[in-house]
């Protein structure tokens, strides 16, 4: 049996989340710190998301960390949206800089964690079978980070190859090939916009339609790189004080303030600049709460689809009839592809898949669609999944499984209550924000609190009352939102099973987000005593 080895932290993952946490803790709180990830490299998000077309809808210039100063300087913003060669670049860059790989070991899985309340640490084991004990322990799991492979029977009994758009291998080559794609998120539409030009042909089995925009990505001026460089202060200023940390101008104009004309207007303002969330959030302020002014956006969208998909029959099956209440996406010509020849698509809710079959996938009208490789866009087991997948035990033995059984809670997106001195990077009910913004605030919160604790020697936990509490704001939250109303991942809605409730703060930051943390933070914790 092999000894545990004595360190201060444990930080699960090697995305922005933990790497940043790992810098923290080891250069700044001076801490022996480890993190591990199953990947063989740093990346997280984006070493596992190769697909095609694979890009961040983030600006590109606030995809990014604001604290390392010298590489914003130095990376060229060359297009609106940062690819994934880019940003796992980006992140390669951060790794290198601040020699962060010594601190990480890869390819190691975390398997279980359980908290011994006599010494107040943390027994951590790898899916190796190496043995850790330590004060701290920090899990940046990821949000979208377990892949979604739904079981449609036959799914193993197909003679062609098949991809999840989070577990992409080197080298695939679909050209010329007979494809299938599997849903229509946001990696869907990136996914099917991008190989439709290289394939053979392309068949596209859609569960449910989608409201999306245009991009607007292109290349970025040289004048506006120099602009957004030499203006990055107040930049990151806006960010830390805005609702979603994206760089919008959000609005709180109401849809009914505006004539017909003017409300058209300043969606096909937002249209032609392009952005998801600018045509959600930078229009009215109402979209997002008022069945009405949601209606008006839907309908604009759906009145493009129809404008530029040729085959009204398509076009038609295209239309969502839902509330445009999920994540906002943005697509560079997704729409369009319909037009092409070599692209059919295939409405699943009304003609469901019965089967993979050797061949392809036979849906219920009897149609056998012969493919060569079958592409599942089907998300993901979002927010909670990866901490179902293995054992962390809190107090008395507690199983997280188990005390999240209702849905998973948190205090601030970040803390348990009987889990002392874990700590969540985008655990439950944090922000549904520009997510790098989102990281650093709660990199440095958890860090700060770290801090606190080797000072006095002290474990924490959240208190009872404040997961509750906080669990009741952001239900109140949600539901003054059309967000609960859509079926979607923030909900756990995607998955066969998965109990329904709110994974997400649906709405803006929490106000306390852009603040120093600390007095907020001790505020609703609860501090056991001394440690030793
Ligand atoms: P991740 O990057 O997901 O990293 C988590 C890591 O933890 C993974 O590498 C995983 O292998 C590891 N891990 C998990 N469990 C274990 C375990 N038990 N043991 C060891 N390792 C483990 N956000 C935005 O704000 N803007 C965008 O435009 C945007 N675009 C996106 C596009 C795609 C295709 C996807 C999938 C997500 C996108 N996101 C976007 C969300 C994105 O996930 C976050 O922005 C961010 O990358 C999350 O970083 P993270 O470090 O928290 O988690
Ligand atoms: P999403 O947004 O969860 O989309 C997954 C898609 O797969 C969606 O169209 C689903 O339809 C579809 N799906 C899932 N399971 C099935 C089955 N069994 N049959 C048919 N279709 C299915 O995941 P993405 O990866 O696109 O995006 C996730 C986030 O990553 C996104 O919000 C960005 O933040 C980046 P449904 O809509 O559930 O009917």
């Amino acid at each position: 049996m092999s000894k545990n080895k004595y360190i201060d932290a444990v930080v699960v993952g090697a995305g922005f989340g933990g790497l940043y946490m790992l810098k923290k803790l080891r250069d700044e709180l001076g801490l022996d710190v480890l993190a591990f990830d199953k990947a063989s490299d740093v990346g997280g998000t984006w070493y596992w998301n190769r697909y095609p077309g694979a890009l961040s809808d983030t600006e590109a210039y606030l995809y990014v960390y604001s604290w390392d100063k010298e590489l914003l300087e130095s990376q060229k913003i060359s297009h609106h949206y940062a690819n994934q060669p880019t940003i796992i670049g980006y992140l390669n860059s951060v790794a290198d800089r601040h020699d962060l790989r010594k601190n990480i070991v890869f390819n190691t899985g975390i398997s279980s964690a359980s908290y011994n309340e006599a010494c107040k640490t943390w027994d951590v084991e790898t899916d190796k079978g190496e043995k850790y004990t330590c004060r701290y322990f920090v899990t940046a799991l990821g949000l979208l980070s377990a892949s979604n492979v739904p079981n449609i029977p036959g799914r193993e009994s197909f003679l062609g190859k098949s991809y999840h758009s989070a577990q992409w291998p080197e080298g695939v080559s679909l050209e010329g090939k007979r494809v299938g794609v599997i849903g229509t998120g946001s990696t869907g539409t990136q996914i099917i916009t991008a190989i439709a030009p290289q394939v053979g042909s392309l068949t596209v089995f859609q569960r449910s339609a989608q409201y999306t925009v245009p991009a607007g990505n292109g290349p970025v001026s040289e004048e506006r790189e120099r602009e957004i460089k030499a203006n990055y202060e107040s930049i990151w200023d806006n960010v830390w004080n805005s609702s979603l940390g994206f760089g919008l101008n959000e609005t709180s104009r109401s849809v009914h303030d505006v004539s017909d004309e003017e409300r058209d207007a300043i969606f096909q303002k937002a249209w032609d600049t392009g952005g998801g969330f600018r045509f959600m959030f930078e229009t009215f302020g109402d979209i997002a709460t008022d069945e009405i002014a949601n209606k008006y956006a839907q309908d604009f969208i759906r009145n493009k689809i129809k404008e530029i998909v040729k085959d009204p029959a398509t076009a038609e099956k295209l239309c969502p009839k839902d509330l445009y209440a999920k994540r906002p996406l943005c697509d560079s010509g997704y729409y369009a592809t319909y037009n092409r020849d070599n692209v059919s698509l295939v409405d699943v809710k009304a003609n469901p898949i019965e089967k993979i079959t050797p061949n392809g996938i036979l849906t219920r009208d009897g149609v056998e669609h012969e493919l060569d490789v079958i592409i599942f866009a089907t998300g993901f087991d979002a927010v909670d999944g990866n901490y179902a997948k293995f054992e962390v035990r809190g107090l008395n033995g507690e199983s997280l499984k188990e005390h999240w059984k209702e849905g998973p809670s948190s205090y601030l997106g970040m803390f348990n209550n009987g889990y002392p001195n874990m700590f969540m990077v985008l655990g439950p009910n944090g922000p549904f924000s520009n997510l790098p913004p989102a990281i650093e605030i709660q990199v440095r919160f958890i860090s700060d609190l770290i801090r606190y604790c080797e000072k006095d020697r002290v474990a924490v936990e959240a208190a009872s009352e404040s997961v509750s509490a906080w669990s009741d704001t952001c239900n109140e939250i949600a539901h003054m939102t059309l967000f609960p109303k859509a079926e979607s991942w923030i909900f756990g809605a995607n998955i066969p099973g998965k109990k329904k409730a709110l994974r997400r703060w649906v709405w803006n930051s929490p106000p306390e987000l852009g603040q120093d943390m600390t007095s907020t933070t001790t505020g609703g914790m609860a501090w056991t005593a001394p440690r030793f």
